[in-house]
């Protein structure tokens, strides 16, 4: 049998990597042949994989394990290979939880995220605190494999796993004056060192948006999971933003408030350093960052003998799912 890897039977399994245990999760759904058509996944074999983790694996709640017997899966790219786990899971912006890229992985894990709730205001007819459960009950969990650049020069390519943010906003039915999306974040000071602290002097808390075309588009997302599992704290659990076009730091992570707004909204990054950050972020190797090139990146894992860079390509390489939204715009202006 596939997954119990009896060629292997003398290999540890705290040795196997909860990214091996996906591939080879995957490989029995290719071969089975559901990959493409969408299909459940076997108890036994979502079962046999919690005890491969490295990181403990957070307990899903249970609207989660129910949607991932119905997820839509995304064919697994040829061109590209995923991030490992260790790598999308151990090195990450989380400013809440401190400065350093191992920070968010060493202290989210005190963030709980029993009986989350995301209250929706603004211009909309279905204004209200939901719970996870009720904004997403009806959703179909979709897979999406996505690269994620940061404006500081490094990408991964992830597996999502999420629905389109447009379903959200469909249900709670904006008003005809809405034309842009505001996001925040979770603050608590009981569990983030970060905000204490504020090494960053962040006006927490952190706050996103986009224009509400952006935020309809069909490649944008609301993650609740990666690589076929339930979002790490450290990623944004157990709801964030994915923006696969823009800098990674439009993709804001856990997310308590979404509302629907007349005027652009005043961001993080934007109103910290307005000439280094933009309000769009779109990705765009021809606008450099005031201080360094955004023309190539370094794609993870990368270590100084195999640094791993490659160009950075316009808007992340979905120009033409989304070059359409900025016609006519000057994007040496608005970046
Ligand atoms: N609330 C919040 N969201 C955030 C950030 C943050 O510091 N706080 N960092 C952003 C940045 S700069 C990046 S690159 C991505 C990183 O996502 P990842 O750690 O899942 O790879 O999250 C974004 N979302
Ligand atoms: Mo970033």
């Amino acid at each position: 049998m596939l997954i119990r890897r009896s060629s292997r039977a003398d290999c540890k399994s705290s040795e196997i990597t909860p990214e091996a245990v996906y591939r080879e999760r995957r490989r029995f759904m290719a071969a089975s042949g559901v990959l493409l058509a969408g299909s459940l996944l076997p108890d036994w074999l979502l079962a046999g994989t919690a005890r491969y983790g490295q990181v403990p694996e957070a307990a899903a709640p249970d609207w989660f394990a129910r949607q991932l017997q119905g997820v839509r899966w995304q064919d697994a790219p040829q061109d590209e290979a995923l991030t490992p786990w260790s790598a999308a899971t151990g090195y990450n912006n989380f400013y809440e939880f401190g400065p350093d890229k191992g920070d968010p992985a060493a202290n989210a894990g005190r963030m709980s995220t029993a009986d989350w709730t995301v209250q929706v205001d603004g211009e909309v007819a279905r204004p209200g605190r939901y719970g996870l459960e009720e904004l997403f009950s009806e959703q179909t969990l979709e897979e999406r494999i996505y690269r994620l650049r940061c404006v500081e020069a490094w990408s991964m390519v992830i597996p999502w796993l999420g629905f389109p943010l447009a379903a959200l906003l469909k249900k709670v039915e904006p008003t005809a004056n809405a034309r842009y999306v505001r996001f925040e974040s979770l603050v608590d000071e009981r569990v983030m060192p970060g905000v204490t602290s504020n090494f960053a002097r962040i006006d927490w808390p952190y706050v996103e948006g986009l224009r509400l075309d952006e935020a309809m588009h069909p490649l944008t997302i609301l993650a609740v999971g990666m690589y076929g599992r339930i979002l790490p704290n450290q990623n944004g659990a157990p709801l964030r933003l994915m923006v696969p076009w823009k800098y990674g730091f439009k993709s804001i992570k856990s997310i308590v408030r979404i509302s629907l707004v007349a005027e652009q909204p005043v961001t993080t990054w934007q109103s910290m350093a307005p000439q280094e950050y933009g309000f769009y972020a779109n990705v765009n190797p021809q606008v450099d960052h005031p201080r360094w090139s955004q023309a190539r990146e370094r794609r993870l894992p990368s270590s100084l003998f195999s640094p791993n860079i490659r160009p950075t390509l316009m808007f992340n390489g979905y120009a033409e799912e989304v070059a359409g939204l900025y016609a006519g715009m000057d994007l040496h202006r608005e970046y």
